[in-house]
């Protein structure tokens, strides 16, 4: 009897099977070896169990980590197993040669944040997650598994959060109490050894900073691609492009990049253009970088089989290729028709991919979208084995791949990675080719770690209500997982957008890290002007919007890639304790001073907004919310096309003035608004493009209300903005001055 894991619930699998029934648990058959050490990660616990089965009475490797920075610097201490303080009554066993079982209490009050992209509102408990990268379009409730695989779970319980991760890029189906009977269980499909991690109860930010001092923070990202991003799929010849980037101009809606997908390609050809309908590809990039705009290109990992094509050819005379366990080229259906697989886990593959991506670059290309690299195929969009208990030996898994470190793995083993270092070669190859300039990296597939490498998208949602809802719990999720660059497609990828819709996202979507319209092949257009001019005016405020709060974001940025705090955070990030902001998932705070509550269903006209203790201020008209010590609940109108944002009060937002694309940032006014007669801030710059600030090469304030007036204190001073400096203004209730920063 075979059931179709996709669709299909594991409960409902069971009673297929032959009515419910509790599973047995396993008997352990563990004959490895298994120590335990633990170490303090800027100021929290963590305990790791080292485990190493045996595998033909041979102790089997932990296979290279990926997810841990390179550079990460642990003092270990080893430390008995039974001192292993594991919260929960956490046990593991062995429960078959491919397969690791860990079970553990769940009181009721627990609830479970992070584990990646999961298709999910912000609590994940009662669901089954599956880890394993697969392209699924359909985002429904049963998508269970999707691109990205990041195995950071967060059990919060009141104010003390707890994490568990699983350094391990092979499959895992995380039952997070299905049966509602307070207990979970991870299964680990593996024949390999792994870490397992648990960190001590901590709070949420202190948590989130300690996972992502071992797993990485995403650098400052150059600020063009902070700004609005434009894309479909696709834009199907260069006068198009031309067109679509003199609208934006012409109608003075910013937009700073525009996207090109699949069909830039000669038939799907890596690293090729259309001549008939890119003739001018070498000089596109360079026309538009006049009127301000910055290119991306799709690479897809498959490569075309198709002898006369060289990048084929030489992949095929290098060994590059993933192969089957015959010693064949593994060979599947992708957009080029049938193609052979990069394997990126050797250093070779990645070196010769970094090299090819030239071709992009030196035709002025500014940034790199990798999709389909989980990697997606046509035939085999279901590699699992079904239904699945254990991790098959290497030779049955559809095909091997061999690591620099480890030698030849089965696919499924190491699958988990494919885009996550297809990723890194990626951001390597723009590194190289311009050292000076930070790289933009969009990607699908990911996993622990990928934050370092690239941005992601959470790939194909479609143009519903729901799917604008899901996207806040989802980004949560995925921020608090250490992706804090992160978005989801504006507008909707899948179906046909309204107009309304359209603008409803958009309100969200100014807060998306990651700020990307994007729509699919069939779909209706849904570029800012595809609608009514009053659609035109709505969008191009709220994108206005966005240019606006860019000095805020930039330092929001800045704070991840000091901290890990992620961009989007959920309430609870900043009012721990609060039993109201715990667990809600239709507002966020946007940093500590913005709150998000967005209107997310159709026809909506208000809706009720929780303000955590204080007062707050909403965005658009200025006007103060009178909150209260403890929390209080309003019900506020929103109107489409207005800014759902409430600002914390005793804050001052650096606020840039509107601009057509970040090309003005450095000369663009920044107005310094103080929301409160009491109120305090950071400002923070540099130049937006080079890796010069990690040199000391930026300026940071710390801005207070004083009487009325604006005191700025220096509290780095390293930038020399010049002649060309901005001019500062401050802004109150009352009225705008000219303001004079401090120096040093
Ligand atoms: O099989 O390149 O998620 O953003 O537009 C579909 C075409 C392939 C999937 C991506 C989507 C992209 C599309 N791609």
């Amino acid at each position: 009897m075979t059931f179709d894991i996709f669709t299909t619930d594991w409960t409902t699998a069971r009673k297929k099977i032959g009515g419910w029934q509790p599973e047995p648990r396993a008997s352990d058959i563990f004959s490895g070896n298994a120590h335990s050490e633990s170490a303090i990660v800027e100021g929290v616990r963590v305990n790791r169990l080292c485990v190493r089965p045996s595998v033909k009475d041979k102790l089997a490797k932990i296979n290279k980590s990926y997810a841990l920075c390179e550079s990460l610097k642990i003092d270990w201490q080893e430390q008995s197993i039974e001192s292993l303080q594991l919260p929960y009554s956490f046990t593991w066993l062995q429960a078959t040669p491919g397969r690791f079982d860990f079970h553990f209490d769940m009181p009721a009050v627990v609830r479970c944040l992070g584990l990646g992209e999961r298709f999910s509102d912000l609590n994940l408990r009662g669901n089954r997650h599956t880890l394993f990268a697969t392209d699924n379009p359909h985002h429904n409730e049963h998508a269970d598994m999707l691109y990205k695989s990041i195995p950071f779970l967060i059990l919060a319980d009141g104010e003390k959060y707890t994490g568990i991760w699983i350094d391990s890029p092979s499959p895992q189906r995380w039952d997070l109490d299905t049966e509602m009977v307070e207990a979970a269980k991870i299964e680990l499909f593996t024949r390999r050894g792994f870490y397992f991690y648990l960190f001590d109860a901590a709070t949420l930010p202190a948590l989130v900073a300690a996972f992502t001092a071992m797993t990485g923070r995403a650098p400052l990202p150059p600020l063009w691609s902070l700004g609005h991003q434009q894309c479909r799929w696709s834009y199907p010849d260069e006068e198009t492009i031309r067109h679509l980037a003199d609208q934006f101009r012409k109608r003075k809606i910013p937009c700073d990049t525009l996207v090109m997908d699949i069909d830039y390609m000669d038939d799907y050809r890596v690293f090729t253009h259309s001549k008939e309908r890119f003739p001018n590809f070498a000089s596109l990039a360079k026309e538009l970088a006049e009127e301000h705009f910055k290119l991306i290109t799709i690479v897809d990992p498959g490569v075309k089989k198709d002898e006369k094509f060289d990048i084929y050819r030489q992949g095929i005379k290098d060994d590059l290729f993933c192969k089957t366990a015959k010693g064949e080229v593994f060979i599947e259906t992708v957009w080029p028709g049938l193609s052979a697989f990069p394997d990126f886990l050797k250093a070779e593959t990645r070196s010769w991919w970094r090299d090819s991506l030239k071709f992009y670059l030196k035709n002025g290309i500014k940034g790199i979208w990798n999709d389909m690299n989980e990697p997606a195929m046509f035939n085999s969009q279901r590699p699992l084995p079904d239904p699945f208990f254990e991790m098959p030996e290497d030779d049955k898994q559809l095909f091997l791949q061999t690591s620099d470190d480890d030698g030849s793995i089965g696919h499924f083993e190491v699958r988990n990675l494919y885009g996550t270092l297809m990723g890194l070669a990626t951001r390597e190859a723009l590194l190289k080719e311009r050292p000076n300039e930070r790289p933009f990296v969009l990607t699908r597939a990911g996993s622990a770690g990928i934050q370092r490498h690239a941005a992601v998208w959470l790939g194909d949602n479609t143009s519903w209500y729901e799917h604008l809802q899901k996207s806040v719990p989802m980004l949560l999720n995925v921020g608090l997982s250490g992706v804090a660059f992160a978005g989801v497609d504006i507008g909707g990828f899948g179906g046909h957008t309204t107009p309304e819709l359209l603008v409803r996202w958009y309100e969200v979507g100014v807060f998306y890290p990651f700020f990307r319209n994007h729509c699919a092949l069939m779909g209706r257009a849904q570029e800012p002007f595809s609608f009514s001019p009053a659609v035109e005016d709505m969008v191009r405020g709220l994108i206005e919007q966005r240019y606006k709060l860019l000095p805020y974001i930039q330092a929001l940025f800045w704070e991840h890639s000091r901290t890990g705090a992620p961009l989007m955070r959920p309430l609870e990030w900043h009012y721990p304790g609060d039993s109201l902001a715990a667990g809600c998932d239709d507002q966020f705070m946007f940093g500590a001073d913005i709150m998000v509550a967005p209107a997310l269903r159709a026809n909506q006209s208000s809706r009720n907004v929780y303000f955590p203790a204080g007062n707050w201020y909403e965005w658009q008209s200025g006007r103060k919310l009178e909150g209260g010590q403890r929390g209080c609940t309003i019900r506020v109108e929103c109107p489409l096309g207005r800014l759902p944002a409430f600002v914390r009060e005793g804050t001052i937002l650096p606020l840039a003035d509107i601009m057509q694309s970040t090309d003005e940032f450095l000369e663009t006014p920044v107005t310094f608004q103080a929301f409160g007669s009491e109120a305090s801030g950071r400002f923070f710059e540099d130049d937006g493009i080079s890796h010069d600030y990690q040199t000391d090469k930026y300026n940071e304030w710390e801005l207070v209300v004083a009487d009325g007036r604006l005191v700025t204190r220096a509290v780095h001073n390293g930038l020399d903005v010049g002649k060309n400096s901005r001019t500062y203004r401050f802004q109150t209730a009352d009225n705008v001055v000219p303001a004079v920063l401090a120096t040093y």
